[in-house]
């Protein structure tokens, strides 16, 4: 079985191709990656030498690179991780939200339907059906519920999910779908909230929580929703959407005192800012679909997760220092001096 995982360069790619290398070590795996800001080789370095592994650094939307790619590699399986993913950088700047998410999965399935694969499956966001009122505990978002984005950046995932959808109606392309809570883990990006507030709080800088933090996310380790992906490309059904979560919803403020707690850092580093233009108020999601179709629960409760994360941080100070220390220092600026 030969698997193409675009965007392994990043947070959850990476995480997957490793999961995915450890399990089934007779599969080749090809990472199609742009390197943008959010990617980094350097996260790689454990496979990039086996034999099995092969990386190739191009832009899903380059239609002659990525044909070119299809061509030699003639893969079974795409798993589409590839996409710009933060939406405070959507809401400053939506335009390569719209090439990246929309026009290079189209791309992609493209490429898949010239070529002929097994499946393609898209790694979307439990944020393409927009937010949930604080006062509703009982309401879950399912797969029925309809898509409802407030951000440039969900709404290219929910654009390019309806595209997914067409190309399996129309084309019969064999596609899937998975939609995922908040995921926290080794290599998550420096811009987003768990390992922002980690990385600031080492270096006791100010904590800057957007509005009163009281806004809620449904956090997931990264390793389950890598397992989630795997059962659906291997288990899943052909043109079906899978809500992905773990049942854990925490108010950001709670996080962040958390981490203040695991760090032995004082509260009054924790600084309230502007807050962010069209904020979700609350995620929540019901993942009964993969649990009765598949089998998945997610494994690692919140408590063990945020520690383990927390010491990742730790024991990798290199690799995230390298990060803040150069062009991202431009972006927090921006996004951040004015606050
Ligand atoms: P990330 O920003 O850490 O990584 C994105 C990767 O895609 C990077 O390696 C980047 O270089 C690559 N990339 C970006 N544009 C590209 C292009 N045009 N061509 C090729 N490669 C390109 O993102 P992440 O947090 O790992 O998210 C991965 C996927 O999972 C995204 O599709 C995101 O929407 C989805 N998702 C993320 C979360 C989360 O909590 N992080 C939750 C649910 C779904
Ligand atoms: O500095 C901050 N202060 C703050 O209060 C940052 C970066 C975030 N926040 C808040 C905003 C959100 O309510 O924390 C919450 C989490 O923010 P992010 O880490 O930016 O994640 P979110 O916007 O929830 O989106 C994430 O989950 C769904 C991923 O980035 C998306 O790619 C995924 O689709």
């Amino acid at each position: 079985m030969k698997i193409i995982v675009t965007g392994g360069a990043g947070f959850i790619g990476s995480n997957f191709i490793f999961h995915i290398m450890k399990k089934y070590p007779d599969y080749g795996v090809v990472c199609l990656d742009k390197l943008t800001y959010a990617g980094n080789l350097s996260t790689l370095e454990a496979v990039l030498n086996k034999p099995n592994f092969r990386f190739v650094k191009e832009d899903i939307c380059d239609r002659t690179a990525v044909y070119k790619l299809f061509e030699e590699e003639k893969p079974d399986v795409i798993v589409n991780f590839a996409a710009e993913s933060h939406v405070d950088r959507s809401i400053l700047e939506p335009e390569v939200f719209l090439k990246t998410n929309i026009i290079g999965t189209a791309t992609l399935m493209d490429a898949c339907l010239k070529y002929g694969i097994r499946r393609f499956h898209q790694v979307s966001t439990d944020e393409v059906y927009g937010d949930l009122p604080l006062d509703r505990p009982d309401l879950l978002f399912t797969e029925e519920t309809p898509l409802h984005t407030s951000s440039p950046y969900s709404s290219s995932k929910a654009s390019a999910d309806l595209l997914v959808l067409a190309y399996h109606r129309t084309y019969g392309l064999p596609v899937s779908i998975s939609r995922c809570s908040n995921n926290y883990g080794p290599y998550h990006f420096p811009e987003k909230l768990i390992p922002l507030m980690i990385a600031n709080a080492l270096n006791d800088k100010p904590l800057p929580v957007y509005g009163k933090g009281e806004n809620v996310r449904d956090w997931l380790y990264v390793e389950d929703h890598c397992k989630a992906i795997d059962l659906i490309i291997h288990k899943g059904r052909e043109g079906e959407v899978y809500n992905i979560g773990g049942h854990n919803e925490m108010k950001n403020i709670d996080i962040v005192k958390m981490i203040c707690r695991e760090l032995k850092k004082p509260e009054s580093l924790i600084t309230y800012v502007a807050d962010r233009k069209g904020h979700d108020m609350r995620y929540a999601i019901d993942p009964t679909k993969i649990h009765k179709e598949l089998g998945w629960l997610p494994e690692t409760k919140f408590a063990e997760g945020i520690k383990k994360t927390i010491e990742w941080y730790l024991e990798n100070r290199k690799w995230w220092q390298t990060i803040i220390s150069g062009e991202y220092k431009n972006y927090y600026e921006k996004m951040y001096g004015n606050k």
